[in-house]
């Protein structure tokens, strides 16, 4: 049986208001063109489906059509949802979707929901916090459930899980190896830094099974072992992506430890370039949605303009100038009596990070030597 996982397709999407809908569309596309190439039997998706718990109507069609394609090649779908998604809304028309083979997961009543197919039992775990479990057990044991760890420890503990058979899991949370975090990105919204490993998951929990079909970590990687992974998403969705490479995770249960990663082409790519603003007019121009980090010292003004002729989905733009750079040491204590020239002479210095040369000294003294004589 060939498996294929995704995650965080993150539907809906938008960044600095520019709308990933054609390259959603298109990548759903990719991924169904993948399913019928590949002969996949089923598609794994645990969770962030949409971007936001109220999809817009433009995210709710893409899916469909998705899951219809899919359908259509009679491919089992299995997904369960994500912090991100509203699990009320993900959950709309999943009793009638059970008959044509496409799975939705959205709640934990007490035992992980198992589907088995032919020598696989599949076990999918929607996005959960410790909270989600205190309607199911009594105040004593609650609390003793400090974190997603116990969580996780106690909901494993009530599972008899059959290793005669080939068993996958789909969880959305953060796994953790070693007391290391998995690699972050910019587009997952999500701080554990301010929660320290509260939330994270220690790997070694997850050892009974074959394959664990991570979400909710938009970077690919494997914690720990190869069959333990997070896909990532199927596009670069921030800036702090533009150099990884997106793709999909291919899985032969006859042979489930060699899994294969399919890299994904998208629509556009998201690139930053950087240099002069005068070498950013000479790059290559492009479609792809691209942020430009300008090194010039002297200010320009409003330079998008230009940009965006040339690079029409340019939708970033910062300086990175040695005041930039010396930005974080913060402006010098300004005397209250210090005079117009003092004032300026200390902001050229900020906003360049250098002293005034002879010539800008003896300008800028003319200049308030001017004002002065107008007074
Ligand atoms: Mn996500």
């Amino acid at each position: 049986m060939k498996i294929l996982h995704t995650s965080d397709l993150h539907l809906g999407k938008n960044l600095s208001e520019e709308s990933f809908y054609d390259d959603q569309k298109y990548i759903l596309d990719e991924i169904t063109n993948i399913v019928k190439e590949k002969e996949i039997n089923v598609v794994m998706i645990p969770g962030d489906i949409y971007d936001k718990s109220i999809p817009n109507i433009e995210a709710s069609m893409m899916f469909d059509k998705f899951l219809t394609d899919l359908s259509k090649m009679n491919v089992i779908v299995l997904i369960t949802s994500g912090n991100h998604d509203s699990n009320e809304r993900l959950s709309f028309g999943s009793k009638i979707f059970n008959e044509f083979n496409i799975h939705i997961v959205t709640s934990y009543e007490g035992q992980i929901e198992k589907i088995s197919i032919n020598d696989v039992n599949f076990y999918l775990l929607p996005f959960l916090k410790p909270f989600h479990l205190k309607h199911l057990i009594n105040e004593k044991e609650y609390e003793k459930i400090n974190n997603s760890n116990d969580m996780m420890k106690w909901i494993l503990n009530r599972e008899k899980i059959d290793k005669s058979k080939k068993n996958i899991l789909l969880a959305h949370q953060f796994v953790m190896w070693d007391g290391k975090l998995p690699e972050q990105c910019d587009s997952e919204s999500i701080s554990i830094n301010n929660v320290g490993t509260l939330d994270a998951i220690d790997v070694n929990l997850l050892d009974d099974f074959d394959y664990v079909a991570l979400g909710h970590i938009h970077k690919p990687q494997k914690i720990k072992r190869d069959t333990v992974r997070y896909s990532g998403t199927p596009l670069k969705y921030s800036f702090s992506e533009v150099n990884d490479k997106k793709s999909v995770v291919i899985i032969d249960t006859d042979n489930i430890d060699n899994i294969e990663l399919l890299e994904l082409k998208p629509l556009r790519n998201m690139k930053i370039l950087r240099g002069t603003f005068e070498e950013v007019m000479n790059m290559k121009p492009s479609d792809d949605i691209i942020k430009v980090e300008l090194e010039d010292e002297n200010t320009i003004i409003s330079p998008m303009e230009e940009i965006k002729q040339r690079f029409r989905n340019a939708i970033a733009l910062v300086f990175i100038n040695k005041y930039q750079s010396n930005s974080e040491t913060g402006l010098k204590e300004i005397k209250e009596d210090a005079s117009p020239y003092e004032l300026f002479n200390l902001f050229f210095t900020e906003q360049n990070g250098r002293e005034m040369s002879k010539e800008e000294d003896d300008y800028i003294k003319s200049i308030i030597g001017t004002l002065k004589e107008g007074e």
